[in-house]
């Protein structure tokens, strides 16, 4: 089966060019001069013209059915990798999650059992380590040697859930930095968040806004600067920034990366976009909605310009969502009257790929740099390339053709993540999702989907080969 998508300009991190993609089976076989395609008989043809061709889009973090807060992410791994895919992109890499307590290799095949057979795109998991002792550091070394998990998330943040102290972070670090795998770390001193969160509610301030409030920008400076201090103390561990929201913390990270340290971060659409005012400070329960950690910043000062900047300078290597949705209905409604209760998190793997785009729109980015932070860097960051994250031979046919002449809405009524509102509701955007194309299959044309669950596959990852 040969499938041609012609007529497009093929958008890689270094550059563009008009090409003609044909495709064998699962893999790319050629980029064509368009004069020379003419003279090929493929068995399917896919007229991008006026479009853009890019590589399916790299969600590097979401958390299907996270448990959380007493309840659970409302995205399946079915219902969020079919609406990962809509929305152009066809890999994610989900957290698999040992609480505290339990065994790492349990938490990672209870993991397994949730997406196999389940996905329409394919996955592959990062770890929580939510328990850092002799047996997960051991863990670490099998995970990295037979499983193809080679990053380990930890948490600074939620004492007595997946905290872990300075010295368990060190040891783990210690142990990746022989291994060979990447540090990813919530960085947020949670101990003294905590502090803040109850003295809040003890002055009777319990609207979402508090949740914003309590969790201070100088918080995240403080735990990005001490994470990238615990790396260096382990002889340059790579150490992976997630969810980067704060000035503080880029303007670390960005020391960081000058000193020439294996340091890197993410940051999320929410951070570009959605703010601690108008958002978290909607009138009564409504802030509910976005109330995720880190938490959206205030708009008085200039987190969004710098996140932009930093996106543009690859102090900020990647855009990932930290997709974890839960309903207004039964989940965020758990925290009425007291914040702290509401579960953490956004859903947005739909919207990704449109969201950075518009960046592109309104000249935050360039194309290319578009197309690098939204699935090469990840593909590089996480061990997936050139399998996944390019546009070239012998590359997976993961392909999304984008139509800069279109334009979405979203919302709640026409998205297919599994949540009863939108955190972008109503919002426009210049572009638009066209044919979407997952391993040689066309999953996504003309509005119309045409995936399956159990399609998706689970994928062994390699070592870094962003690492300088
Ligand atoms: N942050 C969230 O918003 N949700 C899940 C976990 C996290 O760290
Ligand atoms: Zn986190
Ligand atoms: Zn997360």
């Amino acid at each position: 089966m040969t499938l041609l998508v012609k007529g497009g300009t093929v958008i890689g991190p270094t550059g563009s060019q008009k090409a003609d993609v044909l495709v064998q089976g699962e893999k790319i076989v050629a980029l064509l001069d368009p004069l020379f395609s003419a003279t090929i008989a493929p068995d399917e043809v896919i007229d991008a013209t006026g479009k853009y061709v890019i590589p399916g889009g790299i969600d590097a973090h979401t958390h299907m059915e996270l448990p959380f807060g007493g309840t659970a992410a409302s995205d399946t791994f079915d219902t969020g990798t079919r609406a990962a895919a809509w929305g152009g992109t066809t890999t994610i890499i989900d957290f698999a999650v040992q609480k505290t307590g339990d065994v790492v290799q349990d938490g990672l095949a209870a993991w397994h059992a949730k997406a196999e057979g389940n996905c329409h795109v394919d996955y592959a998991f990062h770890m929580i380590l939510g328990g850092v002792d002799g047996d997960s550091l051991k863990a670490m070394d099998s995970l990295v040697r037979d499983e193809g998990i080679t990053s380990f998330k930890l948490f600074m943040a939620y004492p007595g859930v997946f905290y872990s102290d300075d010295g368990q972070i060190l040891r783990a670090m210690q142990t990746a930095r022989e291994n060979g795998a990447m540090i990813m770390m919530h960085a947020e001193n949670g101990i003294a968040i905590d502090v803040l969160v109850q003295q809040a509610l003890a002055r009777g301030e319990s609207d979402p806004i508090y949740h914003g409030i309590t969790r201070p920008p100088a918080l995240e400076t403080e735990a990005t600067s001490r994470a990238i201090a615990l790396a260096e103390v382990a002889k340059d561990c790579p150490l992976y920034i997630v969810h980067l929201s704060a000035s503080g913390a880029l303007e670390a990270v960005a020391q960081a990366r000058d000193a020439g340290r294996n340091v890197f971060a993410e940051t999320c659409p929410q951070y570009l976009y959605l703010t601690l005012e108008d958002q978290l400070g909607a009138p009564g329960f409504e802030g509910a909605k976005w109330v995720c950690s880190t938490p959206l910043r205030s708009k008085h000062e200039s987190h969004a310009k710098d996140l932009w900047k930093g996106l543009r300078s690859n102090d900020l290597a990647i855009v990932s969502t930290d997709h974890c949705p839960f309903c207004m209905k039964d989940q965020k409604e758990l925290g009425r009257g007291d914040f702290s209760k509401i579960p953490n998190g956004i859903g947005g793997v739909e919207h990704r790929v449109d969201l950075i785009y518009q960046g592109v729109v309104d000249g935050q980015l360039s194309l290319e740099r578009w197309v690098e932070t939204i699935a090469t860097t990840p593909a590089r960051m996480f061990g997936l390339y050139p399998q996944k994250g390019i546009v070239a031979p012998g590359s997976d046919a993961d392909l999304v053709v984008y139509d800069p002449n279109g334009t979405t809405r979203i919302g709640v009524e026409t998205h297919h993540m599994n949540m009863d509102y939108s955190a972008y509701e109503g919002v426009e955007i210049q572009g638009r999702v066209g044919t979407v194309i997952s391993r040689g299959e066309v999953i996504v044309a003309d509005g119309n989907y045409h995936g399956r669950k159990g399609r998706g596959r689970y994928l062994k990852r390699g070592l870094s080969s962003y690492l300088v």
